[in-house]
């Protein structure tokens, strides 16, 4: 537990300091998960090493949690020559095949279906695995979560459908995205069992996720599971929270906040001293500064390299194409 509220705080020192970076321009676009850190962390720890993830563009808890350096995540947001994606993806959409975190997919739950077919390989090769797919409230109006649950249905894949509710979808509140009482029980329809659980509760998210996971490899098929949390930042570094919900709202999130629940616990059973909990603050913030230190000290991507990797030997129009770039960025105009 105290690895996993480490993990926590960790996210949430790196949150904080990627929004400020957006505003100062030295990262061009974040999507914060300031109130979610219990929901990611309880999954990704209860998740094995030979599962495959597939997440929306919120979940960096989860690759934090999977072993992906601080210096990836900071390489990917600011785009340059470490970048696993070589500078092409949109910020914060990373993914690294190593940790078998595929790249999220921006229209909205196509990672989903992805998910539902990964698993169904799986079943075919008879490999023990499970796949998870991350999502929010707003995709669970989306036809690709419709298909994804019924194909899982049908074909008892073992999937798990982590959707963490998070109350809005940009503006859009829970109360309108659905007439269904919970998001969860949407599982009943396709036939498997839905749970519904409190995401700022770090035990009930492991538990939870640890029983879908040991149902899918059992062959038993997939589980949906609604965490209920909020998302105290923006939904992205483009949007204006004020003008959509109050501040009176956020704040009684707030009081909720999973990682001063889990502290709490944790001092409660005498584990966690002021402190070290002062000592764990202190030395998150260290890390993330050195990491993005680094990031932002190496060099951008070649231009150039654009025209790259999508023809073994480029056509003669690209060929023409890249030369023009190249004139055109040589001169300092010219380039798209
Ligand atoms: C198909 C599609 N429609 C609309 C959008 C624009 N969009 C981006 S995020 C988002 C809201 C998603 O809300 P939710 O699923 O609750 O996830 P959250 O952002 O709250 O984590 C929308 C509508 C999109 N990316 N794709
Ligand atoms: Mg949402």
């Amino acid at each position: 537990m105290l690895d996993a509220y480490r993990w926590m705080v960790v996210a949430r020192v790196t949150d904080e300091r990627c929004l400020s970076l957006q505003r100062q321009g030295r990262i061009g676009f974040y999507a914060p998960l300031a109130g979610q850190e219990a929901a990611q962390v309880g999954t990704a720890l209860a998740m094995h090493a030979e599962d495959w993830f597939f997440p929306a563009y919120r979940e960096l808890a989860v690759a934090l949690v999977r072993g992906i350096p601080l210096r990836s995540i900071f390489d990917q947001l600011v785009g340059n020559s470490q970048d696993v994606s070589k500078g092409r993806q949109m910020p914060n959409h990373f993914g690294f095949r190593d940790k078998n975190i595929v790249v999220p997919s921006s229209p909205i739950g196509t990672q989903i279906t992805q998910a539902v077919g990964a698993a169904m390989a799986a079943q075919r090769r008879r490999d023990p695995i499970a796949t998870i797919a991350f999502f929010g409230d707003g995709a669970t109006s989306s036809n690709d979560f419709h298909a994804g649950l019924n194909f899982a249905g049908v074909f008892g894949t073992p999937t798990i459908f982590l959707c963490q509710n998070n109350q809005w979808a940009i503006s859009l509140p829970r109360e309108k995205q659905t007439r269904s009482a919970t998001l969860a029980e949407k599982s009943n329809a396709y036939g498997f069992p839905g749970v519904v659980l409190d995401g700022n509760d770090l035990n009930a998210v492991y538990r939870a996720v640890g029983e879908a996971r040991a149902r899918a490899v059992r062959g038993e098929g997939p589980t949906l599971i609604e965490a209920q949390v909020y998302r105290f930042g923006p939904h992205s570094t483009s949007d204006d929270p004020h003008r959509y919900r109050s501040d009176a709202e956020v704040a009684a999130a707030r009081e909720r906040d999973p990682i001063q629940r889990l502290a709490r616990e944790l001092a409660e059973a005498g584990v966690l001293e002021a402190s070290a909990d002062k000592a764990i603050w202190e030395t998150a913030r260290a890390e993330v500064a050195r990491a993005f230190e680094a990031a932002e000290g190496t060099p951008t991507v070649d231009p150039l390299s654009l025209f790259d990797d999508v023809f073994e030997t480029r056509t003669p129009q690209l060929e023409a194409q890249r030369s023009g770039f190249a004139a055109g960025a040589g001169s300092g105009g010219g380039a798209p």
